[in-house]
């Protein structure tokens, strides 16, 4: 046994494949912004940080870092509910999904700070979904965004390094190359 083998594993393939069906039909007929690819892809990239952040580091709850990667987006954009979601996945992954959940009845430059405060008052689980959410947003962004949103997005991305870091090493150095790399679609002279 190797040091990368220190421990077991502690979430579960049907806790997995439960939250994955269960999302497959919230999100059905979405797609990835930009693109035609269905919008479950993007769950399956957050799910995967998280499974690779597992087999390195060890967390209290497996099955709830797996639920909330794979349900992160259920109640922004789709018709479930927190209700929902505990009567199905139980009140630990409800509250976890729920503090991903940017709160639109604030104004949009209130969210990110809003939601990273939500966030850090959950489990270390749940800031590990929001690391790999934005590592696995990172990839080029939309053709039709703005220099602008780029930059913004970029440094939003420092905020929620910054903000969440200490909860998983792993994800943190994931994450800042991926911030480093974004530079790549930012023209020179706007940094
Ligand atoms: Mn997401």
């Amino acid at each position: 046994m190797n040091q990368n083998q220190i421990h077991s594993q502690n979430w579960s393939q049907e806790s997995y494949i439960k939250a994955y069906q269960f999302a497959a039909i919230a999100h059905q007929d979405q797609t990835i912004p930009g693109s035609e690819l269905p919008y479950i892809i993007h769950l399956s990239f957050v799910s995967m940080e998280l499974i690779a952040a597992l087999s390195l580091e060890k967390v209290t709850d497996g099955n709830l870092a797996i639920q909330c990667a794979v349900l992160h987006d259920t109640i922004e954009d789709t018709d479930t509910n927190f209700e929902k979601i505990k009567a199905e996945f139980g009140e630990a992954v409800a509250k976890g999904v729920l503090a991903l959940t940017k709160d639109n009845s604030l104004a949009k430059h209130l969210q990110m700070a809003d939601s990273l405060r939500r966030i850090k008052q959950q489990p270390p689980e749940i800031w590990m979904v929001k690391l790999a959410d934005r590592i696995s947003n990172l990839q080029a962004p939309p053709h039709y965004w703005s220099q602008e949103k780029i930059i913004k997005y970029r440094e939003e991305a420092i905020e929620i390094y910054e903000a969440l870091k200490d909860a998983s090493p792993f994800l943190a150095a994931r994450l800042a190359s991926k911030i480093e790399n974004y530079k790549a679609y930012i023209q020179s002279d706007d940094i």
